[in-house]
Formats: C-alpha cells, sequence, structure tokens
C-alpha cells in the first residue's frame, strides 16, 4: 500500500530497523540493548530477568510485525474469502521460543544470550502463559491458529481478552487449591490494544414493534444496559515467516455514553461501579471443562464476544463489498468452536434484519452460507442450553429471532415429515420438557452448512445418537474432522534435540509436511539410530527428574519407565482406573516373590480439576496419598514412584510429553471426542495404553495395532452395557487384586487420619450407575500393563515401535486437518509455499 504520508521517505515507513540477519549476533545484540534503553530505561547492570525477557520479545515483535501488518493489510484489501474462527478459548502457552522459532531466530537468540554470559533458559520462562482456555478445546484453537498462518489461509481468531485466565493450581495439604493468574502483571509485550476497534454490546430492555411509513414491519430493541467491546490483538506468525494472521481479543469497558447519566446527577461512585460491573465481563475464565455451568456472566461473555466479533466481520466486509450482503458467504467463512458462540446465528440475523434491512429469508440464507460448527463432545451435561426466561431478561430481541427460525425449520420438518410430532419434539430450538430452554446446539446445527466431529468414532456417534435427526433429515451435512496438532510446537519447539536427530537424519520440511516423517520408517532398523533416539529420551528423562527434584522436592529414576497420564481431571478419563493399576502394583510389590524381574515403572500424572467437582478433586486427593505411600515405602520404592505434577500447563506438557514412555488414553469407549495429548505424546515417541475411543483408534491405523496396546470395551460393547445392565459388584468378587485395591480405597489405608476420606471414590466405582464403567476395563487394563513391561524389557524392540509410531504421525498434523477444513468446508485456499504441498487426500 502505498504511504499514507507522501513526504515521508518509504522506508522511515516500513521499517526504521535495519533487518537482523539470521546470523548476525551483533544485530541482535544492538536491538536488545536499544529496547532495553528506549522501552525499559534500563542499562545492562539494573536489568533483571524480567526485563531481558521484555526486550527479547519487544525485538522479535519488531520482526514479526512487518509480514504481520504485509498479510493483514493483503488480507483486508483482497477479494479472497476469510476464515473467522470464534471460540471462547485460545490457550496460546508461552510466544518467544515459538515466534523465535517462526522468525529464524531461534539460534541466533541462544547465542546472543550465551555471548552475554546470560542463561536464556531462566530468561524465557519468565514469560508468563497465555492461559486463555480449559484444556484440548482451547489448546485446538490455538494449534488451529498456528497451522493457518503457516498455510497461508488468511483469518482472524476472535476470542476474548481475560484478566484472568485459567486458575493456578497449588497442592496444599495433599489437595488442590485454586489461585488466580495474573499473566498481566508485566504487561503483555504481545498484544497491540486497538481502541479504534471498538462496538457496544447491550443487553436486556425491550423489544419495540412497528411499522415504517412504508407499512413494512419493524423491530427496534431498546437495551437497558450497554457495555464496549475493545480489541486486542495478537500476532500469531506462521512458520517460516511467509504470513502471519491475528488473534483478536475483546476486552470489556464501561460505556461512557451510560456512565454519563449518572455522573451529571453527581453519582461518582455509582457510575464507577458500573464500570467495575461492564469490565467484570472479561474478568475471568469460566474454569469448567465439559460441563455447562448455568451462569448468567457466562451467558453474557458468550454474547459479548459473538456479537463483538460479528459486528467486526460486518464492519470488514462492508469495507470491501458495501451493503451487498448476499455476497458474504462467498467471501466470508466463521467457524464456531463448540456452542459457545452459537448465539451468533441469531446475531447475524439480528444485524442483518434490524441493522441492515435484509429481508427475513435472505438474511437466513446468509446465515447458513456462512456458520458451520464443530461439536466437542457427546457428554449430555456439556450441552449447552439455556432458559428461555434468561433470553427474555437479557436477549429479548435474539429470543424473537430465534422463535421466527424455529418455526420455520420446525415447517419444514413437519413437510418432510408429516404428523410426526414426536420428531417436531425432539428437533426443536426449544426444549419444552420442563423449564424451557433454548438448545444451542440445535441452534449451531440448523444455523450451520456444515456440522463436523473432531474424530471418526466421535461423528459416528453424533450421527447416531445426538444428532441421529439431524443426519436423517439433512444427510451430508454432518461431516468428521479428525483434529490434529501443530508439529511445530509439538516437536520443533518441545523436543529439540529429537527435532534436530530428525532434520539430521531426514532433512528439514518435516515441519511443514508432516508426512516427511515417514523417512524415518527405515531407520527404525538402525543401530546406530535407534542408540541416538533412546538417548535422546533418556536425556528428555533426566530433564524430567531433575525437574521433579527441583521444584517438587520429588525423586524418580531416569531409568525406570515413564508411565504419563496428562489431562484435565475427569471421571471419563478414569485416573481413578489408572491409580487401582498403581495400587494393585503396589500390592504385588509388598510381596516378595514379585520383587524378582519388575520393570521399574514411574508413573506421572498431572492435570487440574474443576473447582466445583468433589470427585475430580478427591482424585487428585488420592493421587496425592496414594503417591506418598508407595514412594516412601522400602518394599515399593525402588520399582514403583508416583509422581503428581502440579499447575498441568501448556510449559509443562512442553516438559513431560518429550520424557514420556507411555501414553495413558483410558477414557471409556465413546467418551473421548477425539483427544490430542494422545498425538502429542505419540509424536513424540511414546507409546500408547489406551481404549478404543476418539482419535486414538485413528492413531492406531496409522501406526499399527502391533505398536500399542489397546484394552478394554469398545464403544458398541459399552452401549451393551446399558443395555443388558452392568453388575459391578460381580466384578469385584470375581477379581481378587480389584478387591483388595477398592478396599483400600475404602477403608483408609492411604487416609489412616479420616478413613472415610476417599469412600466416595469407592462409592461411585461400585454403585451400579457409574457411567464409565470403570470396573468393567479393570481387569483387561492390568493385564495389558502386564503385556507393557513384558515389551519394555525387549529394550530394542520397544525402541523401533516408537521410531516407527513417530514416523506414522503425520495424519495428525494439524495442517493436514485445517487444509481438510479449508477445502470441505471453507472453501478457502492456502497460499503459502507450504499448503501446496502434498498433504491429506
Ligand atoms: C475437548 N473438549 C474434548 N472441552 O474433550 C477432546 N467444554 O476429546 C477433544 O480432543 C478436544 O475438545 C478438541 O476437540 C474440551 O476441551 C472444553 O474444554 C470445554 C470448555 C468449556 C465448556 C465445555
Amino acid at each position: 500500500m502505498d504511504s499514507p504520508f507522501p513526504s515521508v521517505p518509504q522506508s522511515l515507513v516500513t521499517d526504521g530497523w535495519d533487518p537482523v540477519a539470521q546470523n548476525d549476533i551483533d544485530a541482535f545484540k544492538r536491538r536488545l540493548f536499544s529496547h532495553l534503553k528506549h522501552s525499559r530505561a534500563k542499562n545492562p547492570e539494573t536489568a533483571t530477568s524480567n526485563d531481558w525477557y521484555q526486550v527479547t520479545a519487544l525485538a522479535v515483535r519488531d520482526m514479526l510485525v512487518e509480514t504481520w501488518m504485509d498479510s493483514v493489510r493483503a488480507a483486508a484489501h483482497a477479494d479472497s474469502k476469510q476464515v473467522y474462527y470464534l471460540s471462547l478459548e485460545f490457550l496460546m502457552g508461552r510466544s518467544l521460543e515459538s515466534n523465535l522459532l517462526a522468525v529464524g531466530m531461534w539460534d541466533v537468540c541462544l547465542a546472543t544470550f550465551a555471548d552475554m554470559g546470560l542463561d536464556f533458559g531462566g530468561i524465557k520462562t519468565e514469560e508468563p502463559e497465555a492461559a486463555l482456555g480449559n484444556g484440548g478445546l482451547g489448546r485446538l484453537a490455538a494449534c488451529f491458529m498456528d497451522s493457518m498462518a503457516t498455510l497461508g489461509i488468511a483469518g482472524v481468531g476472535y476470542g476474548i481478552h481475560y484478566h484472568h485466565g485459567m486458575f493456578r493450581q497449588e497442592i496444599r495439604d495433599g489437595q488442590q487449591i485454586e489461585l488466580p493468574e495474573n499473566w498481566l502483571t508485566h504487561g503483555n509485550p504481545w498484544e497491540f490494544e486497538r481502541p479504534e476497534y471498538t462496538h457496544p454490546i447491550r443487553f436486556g430492555g425491550w423489544v419495540e414493534q412497528g411499522q415504517d411509513a412504508l407499512g413494512r414491519p419493524f423491530f427496534r430493541w431498546h437495551p437497558a444496559e450497554e457495555l464496549m467491546a475493545v480489541a486486542v490483538d495478537m500476532a500469531v506468525p506462521g512458520y517460516g515467516g511467509f504470513s502471519a494472521n491475528s488473534i483478536r481479543l475483546w476486552a470489556a469497558r464501561a460505556s461512557h455514553g451510560f456512565d454519563l447519566v449518572q455522573f451529571n446527577k453527581g453519582e461518582y461512585l455509582d457510575a464507577v461501579r458500573a464500570e467495575v460491573d461492564s469490565e467484570s465481563l472479561s474478568r475471568v475464565l469460566y474454569p469448567n471443562d465439559s460441563t455447562q455451568q448455568g451462569r448468567i456472566l457466562r451467558f453474557k461473555q458468550e454474547y459479548f464476544f459473538s456479537s463483538a466479533s460479528l459486528q467486526d466481520i460486518l464492519r470488514r466486509f462492508r469495507r470491501e463489498q458495501d451493503d451487498d450482503f448476499d455476497l458474504m458467504p462467498q467471501k466470508v467463512a466463521i467457524q464456531l468452536n463448540d456452542t459457545h458462540p452459537a448465539i451468533a446465528v441469531a446475531e447475524l440475523m439480528r444485524l442483518l434484519l434490524d441493522e441492515h434491512h435484509c429481508p427475513w429469508a435472505d438474511a437466513w440464507t446468509i446465515c447458513k452460507g456462512v456458520f458451520s460448527y464443530t461439536n466437542h463432545t457427546l457428554l449430555p451435561e456439556a450441552l449447552e442450553t439455556w432458559p428461555v426466561a434468561v433470553f427474555e431478561a437479557l436477549l429479548p430481541r435474539h429470543l424473537q429471532i430465534i422463535y421466527d427460525i424455529n418455526a420455520v425449520f420446525l415447517a419444514e420438518i413437519r413437510q418432510l415429515r408429516p404428523g410426526d410430532d414426536d420428531l417436531v419434539r425432539r428437533m426443536s430450538l426449544i426444549d419444552e420438557s420442563g423449564e424451557r430452554r433454548v438448545r444451542m446446539s440445535h441452534l449451531a446445527v440448523v444455523g450451520s452448512h456444515h456440522v463436523n466431529g473432531v474424530a471418526n468414532l466421535h461423528t459416528e456417534l453424533m450421527k447416531n445418537g445426538i444428532f441421529a435427526d439431524f443426519e436423517q433429515l439433512y444427510p451430508g451435512k454432518i461431516v468428521n474432522k479428525t483434529n490434529g496438532i501443530t508439529p511445530r510446537r509439538w516437536l520443533n519447539q518441545a523436543n529439540r534435540p529429537l527435532a534436530r536427530l530428525i532434520t539430521h537424519s531426514i532433512g528439514d520440511g518435516w515441519q511443514t509436511n508432516l508426512d516427511r516423517l515417514r523417512a524415518l520408517l527405515p531407520l527404525a532398523d538402525d543401530s546406530a539410530f535407534r542408540d541416538e533416539f533412546l538417548s535422546i529420551k533418556q536425556a528428555n528423562k533426566r530433564r524430567l527428574a531433575l525437574f521433579a527434584s527441583r521444584s517438587l522436592g520429588a525423586v524418580i529414576h531416569p531409568d525406570s519407565l515413564f508411565d504419563v497420564q496428562i489431562k484435565r481431571i475427569h471421571e471419563y478419563k478414569r485416573q481413578i482406573l489408572n491409580v487401582l493399576h498403581v495400587i494393585t502394583r503396589y500390592n504385588r510389590l509388598c510381596q516378595r516373590q514379585f520383587r524378582q524381574n519388575v520393570v521399574p515403572r514411574t508413573v506421572v500424572f498431572a492435570g487440574k480439576a474443576a473447582p466445583g467437582y468433589v470427585l475430580a478433586k478427591l482424585t487428585i486427593r488420592l493421587i496425592l496419598a496414594v503417591a506418598d505411600v508407595v514412594n516412601r515405602d522400602p518394599r515399593s520404592r525402588d520399582a514403583l514412584r508416583v509422581l503428581f505434577v502440579p499447575n498441568y500447563d501448556v510449559s509443562t506438557a512442553e516438559l513431560i510429553i518429550p520424557a514420556a514412555e507411555l501414553s495413558q488414553q483410558i477414557s471409556t469407549a465413546g467418551t473421548e471426542a477425539s483427544g490430542t495429548g494422545n498425538m502429542k505424546l505419540a509424536l513424540n515417541g511414546a507409546l500408547t495404553i489406551g481404549t478404543r475411543d476418539g482419535a486414538t483408534i485413528e492413531i492406531a491405523e496409522e501406526v499399527g495395532e502391533e505398536n500399542l496396546f489397546f484394552f478394554g470395551l469398545s464403544a458398541d460393547q459399552v452401549a451393551a452395557t446399558v443395555r443388558d445392565g452392568y453388575d459391578p459388584w460381580a466384578i469385584y468378587r470375581d477379581n481378587h487384586e480389584l478387591a483388595e485395591a477398592l478396599e483400600m480405597v475404602r477403608n483408609g489405608a492411604f487416609s489412616p487420619g479420616e478413613p472415610d476420606a476417599f469412600k466416595p471414590l469407592f462409592d461411585s466405582l461400585t454403585s451400579g450407575g457409574d457411567r464409565y464403567r470403570v470396573l468393567a476395563d479393570y481387569g483387561d487394563y492390568i493385564a495389558c500393563q502386564d503385556r507393557v513391561d513384558a515389551a519394555y524389557l525387549q529394550q530394542g524392540d520397544w525402541t523401533r515401535k516408537a521410531i516407527l509410531t513417530v514416523a506414522r504421525m503425520g495424519k495428525f498434523s494439524a495442517d493436514a486437518t485445517i487444509l481438510d477444513y479449508a477445502r470441505e468446508i471453507w472453501d478457502v485456499h492456502g497460499t503459502s509455499p507450504y499448503a501446496l504441498g502434498e498433504q491429506r487426500n
């Protein structure tokens, strides 16, 4: 674009810096020193570790902005379609290292700090995590942003600029406690507040209906409350520096128009209170994973970010296309990440109908051409519904629109299936079975052109289960898009030694075309390569052991098998099954005859429990209590250690995953929609022990069933236990090792001071109502763990399997997943050279 200031030399507008070559330590150092002085008013003698982090971030940011501004400008003015990813969560983790790698400055940065005699390892950990997500759903959004930027798919990720991200977990007195997270305390060098992009967000009030001068009906919403959504942008650089995208997060601010009224009345404190109330909207991330919490503030957050994003999307669209809204489906794709932004469907209708005066049928066609929706869970407690009364009070105009959408939709069903009132009742956007509620998933399905699940099994279960009626009536609408992970963060960054070995062996290029890892296949039988692979795993294990001893005061042995289960603590993920195995192993070790030829194990757990989730928190307490017994007992401690790593977050994952040898993916079949940790661990050479659930099934298809350890009931078999009945006590009676382990949980063996402490866990497992069928899978799980031990003794073969696993993980690159969305759902193309490579299909 031409300079808006023609009299200023172009060189000053585009760049005030000399570019830094990728090997120019002095030039990089000059930038650090310049920022130290001009951005921090510090000199090297007084600079703290945090100062060094800040100035490094600023120096890297300088290198990013060029590509970023070019990409954003090109996208804004191009005639091509834009993808908007609406997500209440973006679990980005730290940015410094990934941005350094993206711009190719990692090595020069390390060399620069080495040259200055400073430890960059300590400096990079000064960066607080952007923990704006709970778990898989939020991290998937972050991986997708990385892939879109790398592939040159122009788009924006829209979310909320939470002041407090995911809570910090600490362990006190053997239990989880939650502390507020304060990632913004020292400021965030990666973000740019854009007050010029501010949108009003309104709630409450009433709707006026009338006719205009031409006799056309109109609806005018008179809201009672208003606040502002202010844009805060972060760059997402694509790997290789070809393109970059933005994440635009909305921060809530008071609307001064409303405050002034109070002000003029002299009610200063009330005016300020209104400001506090408004800003509380983006104050905190809800720490609930896979359960819907019917809180008003959550509802308001969902509308707040959906409305701000839609207003912003329309502003961008109109800048290029004026009011030619019929073009929207050709220019705009909006992906709804779960139902959290489903209200966007009604909001776009409102904007088109009430503010831009589109005819209803046209507006509805536009909506269905623009939106698509990803479902991430089948658990009934996670499916969002909101009381009609909440809509009436907060979004009365949207409720009308939803009723209108429903009327049109149900008329269509009645035409397709005359007389089937039960079908109408099941498919309606309004659940009338009790208190009337809006089914957000139905709104999302009806308002979208495609709906997707996140792994093959999950998509099939969607089609046969919660969305079976939709599948019947609209075949082809529900499609599968198996999740993926970014290889940049989860191999190239998190496991630098392995990344270097791979590049050394097969060359570069795998970072942006993960199928290239197949070139490793022949090396699985190469003993020199195996030795190097193994020694990297050992080094990563030692690094984790060092962290455990230094930061947690825990002793673990790097020669033991590192067996890892890291994810949110949830009944369906069945950490308790893992614990029952640990107890069983402990009981065996307490008998002398079992102590010969055992494979020493370190069982690593990490994960947060939702603050109000009693059984999940009790599970953490049990893990810690069992660890306490097992790690002390001289009969067991040389052969079995349990480690709970507190405050599981992206950075902790980056530390644990490269050290893992066994990946536990043991959810009840049919409950884990996909899983993505399963992919990260396998990509780093861990073998999987798991159930036939989620994407683990597809991992097995790729790596070969002989290279992982499957056990337990299949999803069909689990469903059969629902039909035919499930009797945990019969299983208890039949398996004395199980009964013994369970009794220890019940009778206080791990909680001598409080014998009943863990009884609720025992009760949940032995009640016929255990939805997760833990005892049904116990026997097969223990037998499978015995096979793991036997396999681990064959070290050469284990390493061979690990290498084959890494080599066959190409399918699970988020790049492949995103190209699939681009082709089948969004109808867009990537413009970077990496998009032109031969990816999936
Ligand atoms: C996860 N879902 C799935 N939900 O559990 C996981 N829920 O199998 C899948 O791999 C991943 O999504 C990505 O598709 C979640 O992470 C949530 O975090 C969540 C948050 C708020 C409310 C409900």
